[in-house]
């Protein structure tokens, strides 16, 4: 059964000892932060009653803020993670979509009878129109402020609180399709934040896709990312140089607090045209239930805890950041578009959900290790030899993705980098591992040993350019910079290697056999 909203999934993680509340007072500034960072580092052996992960953390003394509550680290382990997809494992969500994909044209009578619970099963995805819910309990045209929130404020550097966990909902001007994704927005004051919508994401497509239809000068129109770059070549100061930005607003709207899954789409890189609220309704095989916001033409969940309208203004850039970042360092300040809040409706005694961001691992790691697994089957639509695939918690996700492929001709591990590179989000991956499909990339150790052992660095490091993390703080301009891919599969004389390929030291099963029989006489045990 889908979790109805959020305290439904708090009521799950509590039933299931996951959930750990917390009276005692804690400041929101700093301190939640580091009581969370222990928790999320803590290993099943360093607290035997806790799980890896630690538990799902609901605050509910904050200093400065009586009567609210905090949720922090509710997806921050593998087990948290099933739960809140509603399985036992992550590959059945995998083998879900796979079935969706494996369909074939029907032949006959018999096929398309066959193919009807799948076509039942699909209309259970689609979210649906609801009159109103509870996120309508409170709703403030006016008299409201950002700051009656708890919000925190996660790492000395920062500069100053954000909203970590906010699925903000943008309309493709062109298309009418909405966009849920997950983006920071630091709190300027009571009615204002940052939207920190990287410039290859969706809510920053409708922007500049805002941008040219205001300025009617198609894909000339100037961008923030225009603006950002005329910064870093005049002054590098605070100055926004004035590059006729054209005046005008475009609605955006906030849901914080939602139910599990959709918290998770927001964060899944679906493609562009597959809303979020499909593939939330898809997780939890029940539609998700949205309602009209009351100051702009969109549309959000109905059970979330806290909703803030908007706008963004077209014209209008303002210094974000510092932010500690998950990166394990805080990503620079840069210009981003603001967000003012016209209204806000929620609850009553409306939850606040959060994470925070930092040195891996955090709940964040555990939410991408989903992502890995869940779009394993997709990617294998466009890269059919991919066996599988692992981004260790510590190259963050964009570092680091280790490939293990079925190798059936020369060159085959550099087109499946190239690959990599051009697929979705997966085109910010800094370094790519190939390795041969006996390697268990799940195994760090192994393929350490085999891709080290397997290469001729010089023949088999290949550079490229291209966009890069915006969060990435090497590369040589923002958001632009070089990868690397490593050849780490058997030479073969087609690719111009001659030379004799050892064999790998294995026992043989029969002395194994053996040995196992006489391991207790031995006197290892
Ligand atoms: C906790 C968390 C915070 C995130 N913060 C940001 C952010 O501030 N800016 C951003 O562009 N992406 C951020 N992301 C990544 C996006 O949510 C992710 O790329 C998502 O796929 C974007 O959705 P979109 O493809 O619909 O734009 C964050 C992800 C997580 C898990
Ligand atoms: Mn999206």
């Amino acid at each position: 059964m889908a979790y109805e909203d959020l305290r439904a999934w708090i009521a799950a993680l509590d039933c299931a000892g996951e959930l750990k509340k917390i009276r005692a007072e804690v400041d929101p500034v700093l301190e939640i932060t580091e009581i969370t960072d222990r928790v999320s580092k803590m290993s099943g052996t360093a607290a035997a009653s806790a799980p890896p992960g630690g538990r799902a953390l609901l605050f509910q003394n904050i200093k400065g803020y009586p009567g609210s509550q905090v949720l922090i680290n509710q997806f921050g382990s593998a087990h948290r993670m099933r739960m809140a997809l509603e399985v036992d494992s992550l590959d059945e969500v995998a083998e879900r979509i796979r079935a969706f994909m494996d369909v074939k044209s029907p032949q006959g009578f018999l096929d398309k009878v066959k193919m009807l619970p799948m076509l039942a099963e699909m209309g259970k995805f689609f979210p649906k129109s609801v009159s109103s819910g509870p996120c309508k309990e409170v709703i403030k045209r006016d008299n409201f402020s950002l700051l009656d929130f708890p919000i925190l404020q996660c790492w000395p550097k920062d500069a100053g609180r954000f909203i970590t966990l906010p699925c903000v909902i943008t309309r493709d001007p062109n298309t009418g399709k909405r966009n849920v994704g997950c983006y920071r927005m630091q709190v300027y004051d009571a009615r204002s934040t940052g939207m920190h919508w990287q410039r290859q994401k969706i809510g920053a497509e409708h922007y500049r896709e805002m941008l040219r239809r205001a300025t009617g000068r198609g894909t000339e129109a100037p961008s923030f990312s225009a603006a950002v770059d005329m910064m870093a070549r005049t002054s590098g100061g605070s100055q926004i140089p004035d590059i006729g930005l054209p005046p005008g607003k475009m609605e955006v709207a906030v849901a914080i607090g939602t139910d599990p899954a959709l918290t998770f789409s927001s964060i899944v890189p679906a493609p562009p045209d597959v809303e979020e609220y499909l593939i939330a309704g898809f997780l939890r095989q029940k539609p998700v239930e949205l309602v009209k916001c009351e100051t702009v033409d969109l549309e959000v969940p109905a059970t979330a805890e806290i909703v803030l309208e908007g706008h963004v203004h077209l014209d209008e850039l303002r210094t974000e950041g510092p932010f500690g970042d998950h990166t394990g360092f805080y990503s620079l300040e840069d210009l981003y578009p603001v967000f003012h809040v016209s209204c806000i409706t929620h609850r009553k005694d409306p939850i606040y959900s959060t994470t925070i961001v930092g040195k891996p691992p955090m709940e964040d790691g555990w939410m991408g290790k989903a992502v890995e697994r869940i779009f394993l089957p997709l990617m294998r639509l466009t890269v059919p030899e991919l066996v599988d695939i692992n981004l260790p918690v510590e190259g963050i996700f964009h570092n680091l993705m280790l490939v293990s492929i079925k190798k059936s001709y020369p060159g085959q591990a550099r087109k499946v980098m190239n690959a990599i590179w051009s697929l979705g989000q997966a085109m910010f991956t800094k370094c790519v591992v190939v390795v041969d499909e006996d390697v268990n990339v799940q195994d760090i150790a192994e393929v350490t040993l085999k891709a080290l052992n397997h290469i001729d660095p010089e023949r088999d490091i290949q550079f490229t350019l291209g966009p890069v993390d915006s969060l990435d703080h090497a590369s040589r301009l923002p958001n632009y910079g070089s990868k690397m891919g490593i050849d780490a599969t058997r030479k073969w004389p087609a690719e111009g290697f001659t030379r004799p390929w050892p064999d790998e030291i294995l026992m043989d099963e029969k002395t194994k056999a053996v040995v196992d029989k006489k391991w207790k006489e031995l006197g290892m045990e």
